[in-house]
């Protein structure tokens, strides 16, 4: 009896258990189930509202770019307005992607899209074949436009474009170097160099002196792609140059057995032991080299209705 009462006092307490979760859960489960049933209503809204705003007032568009390369964004402004000096977003007729660039707005008539600046030490100019060919830098600062971008701009149909060098040295006097029906081979070629006619008062470094220094139709060269002129090597003050861009920081240019022109030469830092620097060994006072501080290569279209 005892048995079967404790037996029975199990059971009960059993079931009362039992029934008292589920008491608790019938209690709790509804309210779970509302705030459940409220989280995924917000989800689905904040998807909805999140697909209206992608799909619909915002549709993807291409980027806008502002004209084909500087001269031509200058060209299509009005004669009497005046367009400023700065960043813009080009694509070049012919090509499938647009950049940006610097355009100069401000320097002789305007119009120029800059590939090439120096003005304070801090980008670093020792670079691979690779950076050189798609550019480096900071555009409002100092940079490498990159060869395929030049090479983009210079290929247009119906172009022509003038190169311009614009020099600065260390005691604040300035000169230039202009070129032109500056053009380049494309990547295959290793983007050969070919330039026109020489004006200025820097002289022609890209010539210059003799036959050998002749940078003009060579090929660009870094110091992992050597196509400088010196195989094996060549004799440059009684010594041996393998590669002419490790002799010069390992920067990259249109080398030919080294030569007068190199706008890419490091920096010179007073003490500083390398002997490379932005060289333009044309320009000369009293005989002697003048040092460079700054200097920029831009281009510009040749032909130009407002300054004939
Ligand atoms: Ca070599």
């Amino acid at each position: 009896m005892i048995q079967f009462c404790e037996f029975f006092l199990i059971i009960q307490a059993v079931f009362f258990s039992a029934l008292g979760m589920s008491v608790l859960g019938d209690s709790r489960t509804p309210s779970l189930n509302a705030v459940v049933r409220e989280l995924m209503n917000k989800v689905q809204l904040l998807n909805a509202e999140a697909w209206r705003n992608n799909v619909e007032p915002f549709p993807l568009k291409p980027v806008q770019s502002h004209g084909q390369d500087c001269s031509d964004i200058r060209d299509s402004f009005d004669f009497d307005s005046k367009t400023p000096s700065g960043i813009y977003i080009i694509q070049p007729d012919g090509t499938d992607y647009p950049f940006e660039v610097f355009c100069e707005m401000d320097y002789m008539g305007g119009g120029w899209t800059v590939i090439q600046r120096r003005i304070d030490g801090n980008i670093d100019f020792n670079r691979a074949w690779s950076e050189y060919m798609d550019g480096f830098g900071d555009l409002s600062g100092e940079h490498w436009l990159g060869l395929r971008k030049i090479f983009h701009i210079v290929n247009q149909k119906n172009t022509n474009f003038r190169l311009q060098v614009a020099l600065e040295s260390c005691d604040d006097t300035s000169a230039y170097a202009s070129y032109d029906n500056f053009w380049m081979e494309d990547d295959s070629r290793f983007f050969k160099i070919h330039l026109g006619r020489y004006a200025g008062s820097a002289g022609d470094a890209f010539r210059g002196y003799r036959q050998e220094d002749n940078q003009n139709s060579m090929p660009f060269s870094t110091f992992d792609i050597d196509n400088d002129g010196c195989s094996p090597f060549c004799t440059i003050n009684g010594s041996a140059v393998e590669s002419c861009s490790t002799k010069n920081n390992k920067t990259g240019w249109w080398f030919n057995q080294c030569g007068m022109a190199n706008l890419n030469g490091g920096l010179l830092e007073p003490d500083s032991s390398i002997n490379s620097h932005i060289q333009w060994d044309t320009w000369t006072q009293n005989g002697m080299a003048v040092t460079i501080k700054s200097v920029s290569m831009k281009i510009r279209r040749a032909y130009n209705p407002y300054f004939k």
